[in-house]
């Protein structure tokens, strides 16, 4: 196990030794892949020790469905940017393993409990250097509309997030007065955002509504048509 982490600090110093000015590197964690007992990067302090090694252009990416069953993901959300090394989500949603489902599907309250730690933490903005990506398998769904209401969950629990009231919340948490954090919390956690969301979309000249613009488009009927006979994408599974 020591030698294969050696091999592994070595080889990401060649990669990382070869990054541009404009270049960073990003490295996931994953509790179960390839192997199960043993595997290079099981968790994020691995993850976090070997991006230390190599500089200050390296950085945890954090997909949300790579950790144990119960993990709090959003204390990960917090030491990460607490210690300036969380670089990126891979963002899906999960109920037995990394199911890869839409992000927000299973548990929206986790979503927005992630988003408020990126938040209070000063991973979001424009001066924030984490990237917020999806990482998803659209099985049963259309991909495109499947990725459409991904990045619509997004933007909803961030809109969430972004309303709580930190202050309040502080001085809540600061008196150990649990039951006024928690009505600070979900006060921002049940607010409807989406009429908000729509203006603001239309404000920028796009579509209230991505998912029924998207359907209007016709695109989805025209792709499905254009590629009768084609070799599906995958695994090979
Ligand atoms: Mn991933």
């Amino acid at each position: 196990m020591r030698g294969r982490q050696d091999r592994l600090a070595e080889s990401l110093q060649e990669i990382y030794a070869a990054l541009g000015d404009e270049q960073r590197l990003v490295l996931e964690y994953k509790f179960f892949e390839p192997a199960f007992y043993h595997t290079d990067v099981p968790d994020w302090g691995t993850s976090y020790a070997q991006t230390l090694a190599l500089g200050e252009k390296a950085f945890v990416c954090l997909d949300t469905g790579h950790h144990a069953p119960g993990t709090n993901i959003e204390f990960i959300v917090m030491q990460l940017l607490r210690l300036g090394k969380l670089g990126s989500f891979d963002f899906n949603s999960r109920f037995y393993a990394d199911d890869d489902l839409i992000v927000g599907a299973a548990d929206p309250f986790q979503l927005f409990r992630i988003m408020h730690e990126v938040i209070r933490g000063g991973g979001y903005g424009k001066d924030s250097g984490v990237a917020l990506m999806l990482d998803q398998c659209h099985n049963l769904e259309e991909k495109i509309p499947g990725q459409i209401r991904s990045v619509l969950n997004v933007q909803e629990m961030t809109a969430r997030a972004l309303l709580v009231d930190t202050a309040a919340l502080t001085e809540a948490q600061r008196a150990g007065d649990v039951l006024a954090a928690n009505a600070v919390f979900n006060d921002a956690f049940y607010t409807d955002v989406r009429p908000v969301l729509a203006e603001w979309r239309e404000s920028r000249g796009l579509p209230a509504d991505p998912l029924a613009a998207f359907k209007a488009s016709g695109y989805q009927k025209k792709i499905n048509e254009d590629r009768v006979g084609g070799q599906q994408a995958g695994w090979g599974a």
